[in-house]
């Protein structure tokens, strides 16, 4: 009797044939590769995806706007190592989200931005379709890679060639192009399932050739005064181990750039951060590592290198970067891991370190800046200025050095980077290549998100401002995340007046006493006001040690400012401006 029935069950799946669709493979053409978060807004065509999805245990985190969650999969990209994914609807979606997948390539993060879109043969004949928009196209300059799947059984292709492209070689954007049919699409459940990819060594190994190792040896050997300026490449190289061992080994003094703080410590007795000027002025050798000389270093050229002659080495895995401002002597083409290990097994032999006359020299110039602004980090001026509120939270890091840092701003953003000593690796995350406003919450939210430790962000109002209704989303995850606003009334400083003597406030003004720890009550979270670095001192700590999302409003004098913080020389001015 009960073989009759199986019989009949048995029979039945082959007439009807087991299926999948596209909603179902690009939730498991993503998991089959370990790309487990997706940062997004939903909308037509996506929200059933990202339905799906969580329920299939990816982790979806919806935001309040698309860039926001674009910024977070960027960084999750460079804090991984493997893309960080944002999704969105079409349209005006995906170009909320291009300004993120534009920083990823600009940056050198490996991100994939998934867009659903119109359907081709609307858009392509312009019928003027629900957020009707050629995305691809628009797409294609501002990132590494760009591709559109028409067909469900391509998914699993356009995945795999979606992370290579991300994280091979240089990383950066790619875009992903979902037509909305493309996700109800039906194809047989085992061809599915044989069509996914599991990319296999993504992002390989790229190893240097022995002569150029052995040429950047003889520079590196021929210096006087030799330099290493560490990048975020470096830091995104995830070889720390290497990395500390070549520095100490060849006890060559090192810069780091911003987010490359903390790859050594910047209390390493070898960190020359404290002497910057005087190291760029002053060495002959310079050994680039996963740093462009871009105008964040002023380009290898002009007052800021000084009369010394340089000789530049530089070790960068896209060798179109060699020789792209000035001459780079020996160039080092390959991964930093693998080069920087060659490096390390030449200078073992036979080397000597730099001479004491350029160390000792350096670390005078160290110590007596150090000293000279020790006094005014200890201030308690009420309002506070950036150095009184600083020294504060620089004491906190130090305590905390496993805290992750998100900082944006002008005054706010130089002086943090000069102040806040770092630690530890990849724990720095900020405004990057373009010194972009609008990254802070969805840093903060990926930090939290893909490293599990707490997070301080260290936000001047204005930058605050770009990413601020992200505080929200911030309390609904309930995530550990900081935000100490520096609230001096605006951009730079909240004291410039409109000369016409008209209503308008000046454009560089805001709202004076705005509250914005209020925006964080609003959600359920912690809103602090302070006005002194002591008080400052105790909300952090306080939250730090709750863990529960906090906003505090730091008052801060809206005179203490510069305009453009620390890059005023790039800031045109008119000569004929009238004179008051
Ligand atoms: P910074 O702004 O800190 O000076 P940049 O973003 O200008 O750093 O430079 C980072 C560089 O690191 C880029 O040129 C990029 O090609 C390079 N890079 C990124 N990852 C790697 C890697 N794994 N190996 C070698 N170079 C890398
Ligand atoms: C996407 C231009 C650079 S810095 C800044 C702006 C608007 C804000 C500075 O004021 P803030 O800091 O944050 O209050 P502080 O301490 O000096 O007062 N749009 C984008 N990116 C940039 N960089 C800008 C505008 C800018
Ligand atoms: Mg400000």
């Amino acid at each position: 009797m009960s073989a009759t029935v199986q019989s009949i069950a048995v029979a039945a799946p082959e007439v009807e044939q087991d299926l999948t669709d596209g909603f179902h493979l690009i939730i498991d053409a993503l998991k089959l590769n370990g790309l487990n978060t997706i940062y997004g807004v939903p909308g037509i065509p996506i929200t059933d995806f990202g339905r799906m999805a969580q329920a299939e245990g990816i982790r979806v985190l919806s935001f309040r706007h698309e860039q926001a969650a674009g910024y977070a999969a960027s960084i999750a990209g460079y804090l991984t190592k493997k893309p960080g994914v944002c999704l969105t609807v079409s349209a005006p979606g995906f170009l909320n989200g291009l300004t993120a997948l534009a920083h990823a390539t600009t940056n050198c993060f490996p991100m994939i931005l998934i867009s659903g879109s119109s359907e081709r043969e609307i858009v392509d004949l312009q019928q003027g379709d629900y957020e009707e928009m050629d995305q691809l196209a628009i797409a294609k300059p501002l990132c590494k890679a760009a591709f559109r799947v028409l067909h469900a059984a391509d998914i699993g292709i356009a995945v795999a060639r979606a992370i290579r492209a991300a994280v091979s070689g240089r990383p950066g954007g790619v875009y992903l192009d979902l037509p909305a049919k493309l996700f109800g699409q039906v194809m047989d459940a085992g061809l599915g399932q044989k069509s996914l990819v599991k990319v296999i060594d993504a992002a390989p190994a790229q190893i240097p050739g022995p002569d150029s190792i052995k040429r950047a040896l003889d520079v590196l050997k021929g210096a006087k005064r030799p330099l290493i300026i560490l990048g975020k490449g470096a830091a995104y190289a995830q070889a720390d181990d290497a990395i500390k061992a070549l520095v100490e080994t060849s006890g060559i003094p090192f810069l780091p750039m911003s987010m490359a703080k903390g790859l050594l410590p910047d209390t390493h007795p070898q960190c020359a951060g404290a002497a910057r000027s005087t190291v760029l002025k002053d060495a002959d050798v310079v050994m680039l590592i996963g740093a462009r000389l871009n105008w964040l270093l002023s380009h290898g050229k002009g007052k800021s290198w000084g009369d010394t002659p340089k000789k530049f080495i530089q070790i960068d895995i896209e060798p179109k970067e060699m020789d792209s401002n000035v001459e780079i002597v020996a160039p080092v083409v390959g991964d930093i891991g693998s080069c920087v290990a060659a490096l390390l097994d030449g200078i073992g032999k036979g080397w000597t370190k730099p001479s004491t006359d350029w160390t000792g020299a350096i670390t005078k110039k160290r110590d007596d800046n150090i000293s000279k602004m020790a006094p005014r980090l200890m201030n308690n001026n009420s309002p506070m200025d950036y150095h009184g509120a600083l020294g504060v939270l620089r004491t906190i890091i130090a305590e905390r050095p496993d805290a992750m840092l998100v900082n944006e701003g002008a005054n706010t953003l130089d002086l943090a980077r000069g102040i806040i000593d770092m630690y530890k690796p990849r724990k720095r995350i900020d405004v990057g290549t373009w010194g972009i406003m609008g990254i802070g919450m969805g840093y903060c939210i990926a930090a939290a998100i893909e490293t599990g430790k707490p997070v301080l962000a260290v936000e001047g109002d204005s930058a605050f401002g770009f990413s601020g209704m992200e505080v929200e989303t911030i309390c609904r995850y309930n995530l550990p995340v900081c935000i100490v606003v520096f609230n001096n009334d605006g951009i730079y400083r909240g004291t410039d007046v409109n000369p016409t003597g008209g209503e308008d406030v000046a454009p560089t003004v805001f709202v004076k006493g705005a509250r914005y720890d209020k925006m964080m009550e609003a959600f359920g979270g912690v809103g602090v006001n302070v006005t002194s670095p002591d008080e400052l001192k105790r909300a952090v700590n306080n939250a730090m040690d709750s863990g529960k999302p906090t906003l505090i409003n730091a008052v801060i004098d809206p005179a203490a400012g510069s305009e453009s913080g620390r890059i005023g020389n790039l800031n045109p001015q008119s000569v004929l401006k009238k004179k008051k």
